[in-house]
């Protein structure tokens, strides 16, 4: 068709497709068939459900891919300013139901489905997770996505095509297990592979200095060449025909080989060295909030980098421009300092490949990148050795000074002979061996920098970033992290999806969250807290049976679900709550038994999330909680007034089961530590109350949804150092509170086994290193648990709370969260391609 493109042929092309992809009953049935025969090559009339999960997602595939080449097409055509999001993680969760739901095709599939004989529940539960991230920083990306597409934003995210994503966890004997996570044992229908997208990466080599036209020029030559595949996922956005792209790179050996080694070397030897191409693009790093400073992650990062740089310029390119055009035309945003090497890598390019005058390439650099910070945890902050990045990068070593060198001079001008601010400043740290420092990079090579709520954009600017804020205030933003209300709870939360559309009229709050806060006015209407409470125990019914066929354990549905599901760490603090569950364990069995139901609520308490496999201090915690809850599960004196729970393999899929189930939820930091938190933004969307911390985004929910409306506790950022400084200088035996070292006393006697492990893990706390403060805090929030048993005792006033959280959590849907991002830092408006099967072609 291409050569001989005229309309009557493009009408043509059109009515072929358009029979294709009819949305009827019929039509839809028949696509999943010819998928079953002809794809799967499965005979019609004996598929499994698997095979029905295949052709189904075949089915749907085929409906994202048009809009998908349309939409690309449609940016093309416009010439419209584009968004890269560049992003080490996309920690997904399932596409089916997503891209259902966003299609508004779930009804449909559902019907034709059935008939077919399969219920489309059990059709989404085939799906394996795509787990291409740890926690937080990953999953925000994908929510971007999801809102970059519904807001119509020309977008595209760039990432790593993992062929392990992060580790499944099992829990045995108390103890996390690690397996493999291949994710791609079925294949992958919702990928796309790029044949002919490769793009040449270079590792190593020597830079090369020539003289031409009097002027010096560096070659970087030599080394290991890789390749890196493109594998595109179409984003489809709700209620809109725009469907972006997640490019995602795969590593596989170069295509040209050298001759020496096949024609005068051993034959397998060489084979072997090319396999170690595809090792690149192997394995997500498994830490979370840790930087590991190991020379893969180092490749992982610039080929993510140097792939998406190549592409993001072909596609500039593609029109005949000048390079000043450059940032109206594209926003790189770097989702924290892992893909920041590709400041210098847009330089590199630049200078050395399209010969820009260095002052001037460097204004391009910099006007098109922006860099958000998620941590300022110190472990967390990336610094390369001088000497990888000599070997592995030679010349963005090179490059690195040379942005150093300039950006020094004029901080010298600006602040003569301050010494001290201008080691603070400089991008190498002056160690032996001397570093990188990549936050440094980023926010000299960027013209927006964020923080991702308000307390810790603050945080950047008053402490860690202090000297960058005093050069350049303006450079400094806030950008409070979101979620998108599509996944958290219109496909999580159907009932509740259901009561929103019926009291609204409408599903527009789907894209508009601020219109549930018109249900203010339901607030103390019974029916309506009637329908609010049969929603909540449905979903805790659901929960039930998930723990009962994952944990083997019968827990009680007129208990209070108390949740704390995420990455283990130690500044999470997931060590007090058990701490504090044992501490009411304790109490509860020095009540005699006809006092023990008047006075104790029923409670049963949840713990989920991984370890890092290295991880020490935060496995020993795991093993604390699952000891606890042998013991206690097991003691017929409690009875079901406290179950505890380790729910296994934490991730996106039982996010969507536990989230909604909850009642309370524990977001309880040792306050500046945790920079935003987006789960909380998900809890309370689902009408869970929070206990929790003045930290990261619980400030503002409390401003949203109320204090009255939360369980907040704890010590403010400000008193964080004198705590610090006050603990250091008291008795151990003073510091801790009675009732925290009583529980420390049972569990140092042996009370729960483990002795040797978990008096190792106590006696880091005991011995005055309590860096995260649970000893400071751990007084009111047992009052804080007072509370909530209290409120909770009250079941018009919990679900009063409950309703009041869901409704104001507007603020935290990640469209508001995109629409800012857009409007305040990228300088880009929404192009909507018009839906054609709505406009006659
Ligand atoms: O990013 C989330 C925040 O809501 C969390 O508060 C924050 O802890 C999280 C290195 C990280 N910060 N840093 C990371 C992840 C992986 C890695 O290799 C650092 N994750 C966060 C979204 O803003």
């Amino acid at each position: 068709f291409g050569s001989q493109n005229n309309l009557t042929q493009n009408e043509k092309m059109w009515k072929l497709m358009q029979s294709y992809i009819n949305n009827d009953k019929e039509t839809i049935q028949q696509s999943i068939v010819n998928h079953v025969e002809y794809t799967l090559a499965k005979t019609r009339f004996d598929f499994s459900v698997f095979h029905a999960y295949q052709a189904i997602s075949h089915s749907v595939r085929d409906r994202l891919i048009e809009a998908f080449n349309d939409t690309a097409q449609y940016f093309t055509h416009h010439d419209c300013k584009r968004v890269y999001y560049l992003s080490i993680e996309f920690l997904m969760g399932r596409y089916l139901q997503n891209a259902l739901i966003n299609l508004e095709l779930e009804e449909n599939y559902k019907e034709a489905v059935l008939e077919l004989g399969y219920n489309l529940e059990s059709v989404y539960e085939q799906e394996v997770d795509p787990a291409l991230g740890n926690g937080g920083l990953g999953r925000l990306a994908a929510c971007f996505l999801d809102s970059m597409a519904t807001l119509n934003i020309p977008a595209w995210g760039y990432g790593i095509r993992y062929s392990y994503g992060i580790f499944r966890q099992l829990i045995k004997d108390g103890y996390q297990y690690e397996v493999p996570d291949y994710w791609l044992d079925n294949g992958n229908p919702w990928e796309i592979e790029r044949l002919d997208v490769n793009y040449p990466i270079r590792f190593y080599g020597y830079v090369r200095k020539i003289h031409e036209n009097g002027k010096e020029k560096s070659i970087w030559e030599g080394g290991e060449l890789v390749l890196a595949r493109a594998y595109d996922n179409p984003i489809p956005g709700y209620d809109t025909y725009n469907t972006i792209n997640l490019r995602l790179w795969r590593s596989l050996p170069a295509r040209e080989f050298d001759f020496n080694s096949f024609n005068q070397g051993d034959y397998f030897k060489a084979l072997e060295e090319r396999e170690k191409a595809e090792y690149i693009t192997s394995v997500l790093y498994p830490n979370d909030s840790n930087y590991s400073g190991k020379e893969l992650r180092l490749k992982q990062q610039y080929l993510l980098v140097c792939a998406t740089i190549q592409d993001v310029i072909r596609r500039f390119k593609k029109k005949k421009r000048d390079w000043k055009e450059l940032p109206e035309k594209i926003a790189v945003q770097l989702n924290d300092t892992h893909p920041a090497m590709a400041i210098v890598e847009l330089l590199r390019v630049l200078i050395d490949h399209e010969n820009l005058e260095i002052e001037f390439a460097w204004e391009l650099v910099y006007r098109s990148f922006s860099y958000t910070n998620h941590t300022i945890l110190p472990e967390a902050l990336e610094k390369w050795g001088i000497d990888l990045l000599a070997n592995l990068l030679p010349r963005h070593l090179e490059i690195v000074y040379l942005i150093n060198f300039i950006f020094l001079e004029k901080v010298t001008k600006k602040f003569p002979n301050d010494l001290h601010r201008l080691s603070s400043l400089s991008i190498i740290e002056e160690s032996n061996p001397k570093k990188i420092r990549m936050a440094n990079l980023s926010i000299i090579g960027s013209h927006a920098v964020n923080g991702v709520a308000a307390i810790h954009s603050n945080l950047l600017t008053t402490t860690l970033f202090k000297d960058f804020y005093e050069l350049r205030p303006k450079k400094f933003q806030n950008k409070t992290n979101g979620v998108t209300p599509r996944r958290w709870i219109r496909c999580c939360n159907v009932q509740l999806a259901q009561l929103y559309t019926e009291q609204l009229g409408g599903d527009t709050w789907v894209t508009d969250l601020t219109q549930v806060k018109c249900l203010e006015n339901m607030v103390e209407d019974p029916e309506f807290q009637n329908n609010w409470q049969r929603i909540k125990r449905q979903n805790k019914e659901q929960l039930k049976w998930w723990v009962k066929e994952n944990c083997g354990i019968d827990i009680n549905l007129d208990s209070l679900f108390d949740v704390q599901v995420k990455r283990l760490h130690e500044y999470k603090r997931q060590f007090m709550n058990i701490l504090y569950v044992i501490h009411r364990y304790l109490q509860i069995k020095k009540t005699t038994a006809d006092q023990r139901y008047a006075k104790f609520l029923p409670r049963t308490i949840m713990f989920g999330g991984k370890a890092a496999p290295g991880y020490i201090n935060a496995k020993r915690i795991i093993k604390l909680i699952c000891s606890v809850a042998d013991k206690v599960n097991t003691d017929s004196e409690v009875g079901d007034l406290l179950k505890i729970v380790y729910l296994p393999n934490y991730n996106v899929s039982n996010a969507q089961i536990i989230i909604p189930a909850t009642e309370l939820s524990q977001h309880i930091s040792t306050a500046g530590l945790e920079a935003s938190g987006t789960s909380n933004m998900k809890f309370v969307m689902n009408g869970s109350l929070i206990i929790g911390t003045m930290d990261g985004a619980n400030v503002e929910i409390a401003e949203e949804v109320g204090k009255e409306n939360m369980f907040i506790f704890g010590a403010l950022v400000d008193d964080i150092e004198g705590l610090r400084n006050n603990m250091r200088n008291t008795d151990p035996s003073q510091y801790f509170p009675p009732e925290l070292n009583e529980v420390f006393q049972k569990i140092d006697e042996g009370f729960f086994g483990a002795v040797d492990e978990l008096r190792q893990l106590i006696s880091t706390i005991r011995n005055r290193n309590d860096y995260y403060l649970i000893g400071a805090d751990f007084k009111s929030y047992l009052e804080a648990q007072k509370k909530v048993d209290e409120s909770y005792r009250n079941k018009k006033l919990w679900t009063k709370m409950s309703i009041c959280n869901a409704i104001r959590s507007a603020k935290f849907s990640s469209d508001r969260t995109i629409q800012q991002y857009a409007d305040e830092i990228w300088g880009v408006k929404a192009f909507q391609i018009p839906n054609p099967s709505q406009s006659a072609r």
